[in-house]
């Protein structure tokens, strides 16, 4: 890393003009947020992931969907940005033409000091109405606080829209729904204009949020991707950074701008 990362890649990213960063479950990692590689535990061990984020299964049983939501939601409550999202944050103030681009559901990015940042996938914390998109949700108030939440989970039912009654359900993109329109244009776009983008902790298996890196590399950016482990995007990456976003991030960041 050492030999490569001084030089090369803070020259790359010190005379970047317009910059995405891209990033996947992996920069919330080291935030103690599981990853969607993770096995799921407690009430949920026995699915994966991508059978419990489905429509399929929320309607087939949405005390053990909303459950696993809101028990998901605790955890990035609990969770605090790390120096990877704080990274970022600083590369934005150095390189004001940056764009965030994140396929997570969580808020860390925000917290960390990006208000801006695209969600490919919706938030853990934009429930809606399943019947009406418009129909504003919240959620409700729990009574003994997140404290209550049994660390293994429990089924809770979704509440109920105040317009209509219908089930309120988690503001993310399931597998087999469409991505938000306006979230993967400003995404495409930003892909398309770049000179570098930096993709973190993502597998770059699911689609079509996996396109944007692959975007900006056909559109002549130079992709850089931090992952500990080999991805699909080694390929068109110019530059693969073997480590974590909490190390490697604030590494090339000090190494660009001393
Ligand atoms: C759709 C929200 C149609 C919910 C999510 C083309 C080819 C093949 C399949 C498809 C295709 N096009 C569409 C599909 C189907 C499907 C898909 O891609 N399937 C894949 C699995 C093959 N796509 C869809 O269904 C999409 N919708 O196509 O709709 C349509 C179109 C028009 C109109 C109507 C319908 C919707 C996909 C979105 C699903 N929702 N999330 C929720 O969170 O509950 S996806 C979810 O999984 C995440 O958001 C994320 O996108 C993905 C997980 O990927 P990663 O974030 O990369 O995380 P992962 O755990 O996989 O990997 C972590 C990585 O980090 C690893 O590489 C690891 O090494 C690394 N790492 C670990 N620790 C660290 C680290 N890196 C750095 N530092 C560390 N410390």
């Amino acid at each position: 890393m050492e030999e490569v990362l001084p030089h090369r890649v803070a020259q790359l990213l010190r005379d970047a003009r317009r910059v995405v960063i891209f990033t996947g479950a992996g920069i919330s990692a080291e935030s103690g947020v599981p990853t969607f590689r993770d096995d799921l535990t407690g009430l949920w061990a026995r699915f994966d992931a991508q059978q419990l984020a489905t429509a399929e299964a929320f309607h087939a049983d949405p005390d053990l969907v909303w459950g696993w939501y809101e028990w998901r939601r605790a955890r990035v409550r609990r969770a605090e940005p790390n120096s990877g999202h704080l990274a970022i944050t600083t590369i934005e103030s150095r390189i004001p033409d940056s764009t965030v681009i994140t396929q997570n559901v969580d808020d860390l990015h925000e917290r960390a000091g990006t208000p801006a940042t695209i969600h490919l996938h919706g938030s853990l914390f934009a429930p809606r109405c399943t019947a009406a998109a418009a129909h504003p949700a919240t959620f409700p108030d729990q009574p003994d606080g997140e404290a209550a939440e049994p660390h293994e989970g429990r089924r809770i039912s979704p509440p109920r829209c105040a317009s209509c009654r219908e089930l309120v359900r988690p503001g993310v993109v399931w597998f087999g729904e469409a991505l938000p329109e306006a979230a993967l244009t400003a995404a495409a776009e930003a892909a398309t204009a770049c000179d570098v983008l930096l993709t973190v902790g993502t597998s770059g298996v699911v689609y079509p949020a996996a396109e944007i890196p692959r975007i900006a590399a056909s559109s002549g950016a130079t992709v850089i991707q931090v992952n500990p482990q080999p991805t699909p995007l080694d390929r068109i990456a110019a530059i693969n950074l073997r480590g974590s976003a909490a190390q490697v991030l604030p590494t090339l960041v000090a190494a660009a701008w001393r």
